[in-house]
């Protein structure tokens, strides 16, 4: 079995707050929210992150795009706008080493400064 949180999530071996699943992918709320609306969106199948995907398994990611989109329009969020982020490696701030979109919204963001 899987040691990755994040597989036993997509799994359904550990609870999530789930906003949304589909075939490939699943979107639940962060534990630890930093802006008013914070979810996470995880392929179901486990690449550690974007430095990871290869042509064998880049496949895993197909669609997460258009289902971010379906994510954004099922919490209300997407007529005000939304950010997407994809920590990169244990320097750009990635502490889960399963792939993983942070979709927040809500709330006005400031760029660059975040
Ligand atoms: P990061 O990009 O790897 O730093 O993001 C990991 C996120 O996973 C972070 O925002 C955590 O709050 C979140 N998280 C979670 O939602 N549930 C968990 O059980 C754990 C981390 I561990």
């Amino acid at each position: 079995m899987s040691e990755c949180l994040f597989c036993k999530i997509a799994a359904g071996e550990i609870p999530s707050n789930k906003v949304l699943e589909n075939e490939n992918f699943i979107a639940f709320h962060d534990i630890n929210p930093v802006a008013k609306v914070h979810v996470l969106v995880i392929p179901k199948k486990h690449v550690a992150n974007i430095a990871h995907l290869t042509d064998k398994n880049e496949s895993y990611v197909d669609g997460m795009l258009s289902f971010i989109r379906d994510v954004a329009k099922e919490l209300g969020i997407s007529a005000d706008g939304y950010r997407v982020i994809l920590n990169t490696g244990a320097k750009a701030g990635q502490t889960v080493f399963h792939l993983h979109a942070h979709v927040l919204g809500g709330q006005e963001f400031g760029w660059p400064d975040a």
